[in-house]
């Protein structure tokens, strides 16, 4: 595998706008990023990824843009993204920013011309078809509810929206668009920024003809999935889009992939692939049932690990994943794979770890280094998430009860990972010295950063322990590019798998709460990490306490 500068790399998600208010009007912003880089370099992170900070009317928190080359002012100003740049060249880090081309705003002014004039050349910049009384262009219902098809406002058109109406498709088959989007990346890449994580892009390749599928609920309407599934030819915009700018600038790119075929991953993550990278969602999309979020299973430890192995197995020597076990898109991760009832520092530190050493980019979201948790919710008035809000419906239709469809909201929110970032014990977790936008969760009086920085056992340093493994000159290179091997996959809730390179790492939790004796296949050298003071190790046995984890080195 040709060595590549993000190879070996340590990812941090930032959503700006629950980060740090630095000027006290509840709202994240760049300064209050730049003010915590020594935080971040102290951690050990080196690439941060910032989830949209463009000017946008935040119809989906950002990810409706209004405007590519400029910085939205409740963020910033352009001068504090330059010198957020700057301030991460100085400490070695790498600044990414979030790539949302599949659509753009309905306030963008792309989509103001194509209302103005719709057989224009912004016209063709969406996908419009001309309205028929009574009948809509096709039956495809939106990821956020409802049909993916909208009046064009002062026409006789409609346009296309596989999310919210304010986020109107952009046509990528017009090369008029594409070059619009490798100018702005290029612009961007220039002033010295180091990639993107790239959304939702496996929506900007439609099949043709547009047609309807079988609907799969009482509305009538099929999910818009069925539509991508049968899309062909993706790779030759993805190439395009790599060729003319990535590649370039040796850029890193990660992308937001779903659907993808087997054969085509080499073409995605391979040496020469579209992406530098993309990430693993399989344990986030286990169990998840095309009904909605109401009907969604449990997924267990066995589940939660079989996924994983599972997405490893896939990817193989192909490329690098990258691996999370949280975004501003799902539950907190320790909220959701630690089974209920059991979430404590020695499960989260366990969760922890075994991400941490799989194969590929570990990113980490902002306060998952904390063990932040999801939020207990007491009524859907505290929710502002678009998402959640439909998914609320739509448990409510399919007759849950009020208090039960805001179990299901609690569960799945994509606003349980969007709460204040938890500084410290101060008012409004440190966050904001103002009302601060999204409700802070209240455990923050003992989940925040001042409190776990002086704790030398808290999850933070726990993290800060595997990051430092990671980048380790006598383990490096077998935690980044070692070949990952299940171990004792069949015994249940255990956990376990090498990492085989210059060394032979065995990483081994203990997914449950009760103990269990694992047996070992050889002698362990060391014990490079653990979460428990002692392991009990005797012979060929290691006696593994509730949520134990250790990184042995064999
Ligand atoms: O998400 C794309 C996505 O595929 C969705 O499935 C998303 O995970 C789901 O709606 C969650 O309920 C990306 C962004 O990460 C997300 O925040 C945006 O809302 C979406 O694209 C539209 O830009
Ligand atoms: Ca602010």
């Amino acid at each position: 595998m040709e060595k590549k500068w993000w190879h070996d790399k340590v990812a941090y998600q930032i959503y700006p706008k629950s980060f740090c208010d630095s000027n006290g009007d509840g709202i994240g912003d760049i300064p209050g990023i730049i003010s915590r880089l020594d935080y971040l370099k102290d951690l050990g992170v080196d690439i941060v990824w910032l989830s949209p900070c463009y000017p946008s009317p935040l119809a989906d928190q950002g990810y409706d843009i209004s405007d590519y080359y400029g910085i939205d002012p409740r963020f910033g100003t352009m001068e504090d993204m330059d010198r957020l740049i700057a301030e991460a060249k100085k400490r070695d880090m790498y600044i990414l920013m979030d790539l949302v081309v599949n659509h753009c705003s309905d306030e963008h002014e792309w989509f103001q011309k194509a209302c103005e004039d719709p057989d224009g050349k912004y016209g063709n910049f969406f996908y419009l078809r001309r309205k028929e009384e009574g009948k809509l262009p096709t039956n495809w219902r939106s990821y956020f509810g409802g049909s993916v098809w909208e009046d064009l406002p002062g026409t006789d058109r409609q346009y296309l929206h596989v999310f919210h109406k304010k986020q109107p498709d952009l046509n990528w088959e017009n090369p008029e668009l594409r070059e619009e989007v490798y100018k702005n990346i290029n612009w961007w890449l220039k002033k010295g920024l180091a990639g993107f994580r790239i959304d939702a892009i496996m929506n900007i390749k439609k099949a043709f003809p547009f047609h309807d599928y079988a609907p799969d609920r009482e509305d009538g309407l099929c999910s818009v999935r069925e539509m991508l599934a049968e899309a062909e030819g993706i790779g030759e915009f993805l190439g395009e889009m790599r060729d003319r700018t990535f590649q370039k600038y040796d850029a890193f790119s990660v992308g937001e992939v779903f659907l993808e075929r087997q054969e085509e991953l080499p073409d995605f993550i391979g040496e020469k692939g579209y992406f530098s990278s993309m990430f693993d969602f399989s344990e986030t999309i286990f169990g998840k049932s095309g009904k909605g979020w109401y009907d969604a299973g449990v997924i267990t430890p066995e589940d939660y690990k079989n996924c994983c192995f599972e997405a490893q197995e896939r990817v193989g020597e192909n490329g690098l994943l990258s691996n999370i076990i949280e975004n501003h898109d799902e539950p907190r991760g320790v909220s959701y794979y630690i089974p209920q009832g059991d979430c404590c520092e020695e499960s989260k530190k366990m969760l922890a770890a075994l991400y941490f050493m799989l194969r590929g980019i570990p990113f980490i979201y902002q306060g998952q280094e904390l063990g932040m948790e999801n939020v207990p919710f007491s009524s859907i008035e505290e929710v502002d998430d678009i998402s959640s809000l439909d998914e609320y419906q739509v448990a409510l239709e399919a007759g849950l009860t009020a208090e039960e469809a805001l179990k299901v909201i609690a569960r799945y929110s994509r606003d349980n990972a969007r709460t204040p970032m938890q500084w410290s014990d101060a008012a409004h977790a440190g966050f904001t010295t103002g009302t601060p936008w999204l409700r802070v969760n209240p455990n923050y009086s003992t989940i925040n950063a001042a409190a776990e920085q002086k704790d030398p056992d808290s999850v933070f340093h726990f993290y800060k322990k595997l990051i430092a493994l990671r980048k380790d000159p006598a383990y490096r290179e077998t935690v980044v590019y070692g070949a990952l091997e299940p171990y004792l996959k069949e015994q249940r809730n255990l956990m376990a798998y090498y990492r085989r390179g210059e060394k032979t790492l065995l990483v081994m939790g203990n997914f449950q709460r009760e103990e269990q004796e694992v047996a070992l296949p050889a002698a362990c050298k060391r014990v490079l990490l653990n979460n428990y003071p002692d392991a009990d190790i005797q012979d060929l046995t290691i006696r593994m306490q509730g949520y134990q984890v250790v990184i042995l080195e064999m």
